[in-house]
């Protein structure tokens, strides 16, 4: 069946493995000759690159190799007094990087270091009267946004301190007649935007508003030739829909609408076999952000030696599973 599909083909052509020793040591030196992960954390990749990093590092079963007290420590320094967090120290807060900061804590084992009152009140003043909720003080809405602060305060178990009602119902509204769904109301349909209202239905229990059928037909279709996946309609194909796309029909319960072996093809031709990481598409310069993807959508394929992680929260599932069934 589709796991004997994979094994044939992976097997049958000369197709390099995922070289994760290079990709670990890629993630740890970050592009810069820089000694340590913490210092080229702190002066390039900030609050959301830190998250893609230690958690690729962590699927690959190499986080001990860096130093947690480090990352923890800056990563309080950008705490604002609002309670939410910033991408890097003295910056202004955002949901997007509260939620970075959130996730290393989760995937550290230190989210008991968090004042969850002040964070999980930040996070719940975003919301607006309609459901919909802002990134910051000025305002932007966003499902990317509805999803993020729904995911922090389901990991704080604070979820009552917004009206998840009305947060639904908003999302709801960004539904397409192509079954998926865009940042605002009649906003076009992308998989990132349908990976974010995806989610946070899958983490409130409102799958069953989903059209399936309809959802996971859109999705399917994002599947190239090449074996790769695009965002949307005439796009070229990006590793990092490896991620968008395959989380959204993991969640929909649609995944076997794909050709998996031919993704995994796609997604090991994406590497740097000499220097380590993964870039968007074949032949093109590596990135953090695309490695993590690239790892990520392994994760979701079973590849051998990553492990498993968890569609909705982007967080491997020894992690979630920690957090979610205890306290
Ligand atoms: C926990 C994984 C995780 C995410 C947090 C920030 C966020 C929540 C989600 C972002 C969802 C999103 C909108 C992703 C799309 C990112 C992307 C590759 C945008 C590029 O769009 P275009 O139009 O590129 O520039 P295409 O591929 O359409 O040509
Ligand atoms: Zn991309």
């Amino acid at each position: 069946s589709s796991r004997s599909k994979l094994m044939s083909s992976t097997s049958s052509s000369k197709m390099a493995p995922l070289v994760a020793d290079k990709h670990s040591r890629y993630i740890l030196m970050a592009e810069k000759k820089k000694e340590s992960f913490e210092s080229v954390v702190m002066d390039h990749l900030r609050m959301n690159g830190a998250y893609w990093g230690l958690t690729t590092l962590d699927l690959l079963e190499k986080l001990g190799s860096v130093s947690e007290d480090e990352v923890v420590s800056w990563l309080m320094t950008c705490q604002h007094e609002s309670g939410g967090f910033a991408g890097n120290t003295g910056h202004d807060p955002h949901i997007l990087y509260t939620l970075s900061a959130v996730q290393i804590l989760a995937l550290f084992d230190k989210l008991n270091i968090l004042d969850v009152e002040k964070v999980s009140t930040y996070v719940a003043g975003l919301q607006n009267e309609n459901g919909s909720f802002s990134g910051d003080m000025w305002g932007e809405i966003d499902t990317r946004f509805s999803y993020i602060a729904i995911y922090c305060l389901s990991i704080l178990k604070c979820l009552g301190k917004i009206n998840v009602e009305k947060a639904v119902d908003y999302i709801m509204s960004c539904k397409n007649l192509d079954g998926g769904f865009g940042c605002t109301p009649g906003g076009e349909s992308h998989a990132g935007q349908i990976f974010c209202c995806v989610g946070a239905l899958a983490i409130t229990g409102n799958l069953h508003r989903v059209d399936k059928d309809v959802l996971g037909w859109w999705l399917c279709e994002r599947q190239k030739e090449c074996g790769g996946l695009n965002g949307r309609p005439e796009k070229d194909p990006d590793v990092c829909y490896s991620w968008w796309v395959l989380s959204s029909l993991i969640m929909i319960d649609r995944v076997h609408w794909i050709d998996k072996a031919k993704l995994v093809k796609f997604i090991l031709a994406c590497q740097d076999l000499d220097n380590g990481g993964i870039s968007d598409r074949p032949n093109d310069a590596v990135d953090i952000f695309h490695t993590y993807f690239g790892v990520a959508g392994l994760s979701l394929l079973e590849y051998p030696g990553v492990k498993a992680i968890d569609p909705a929260y982007a967080l491997p599932v020894d992690v979630i599973n920690r957090i979610i069934f205890t306290k």
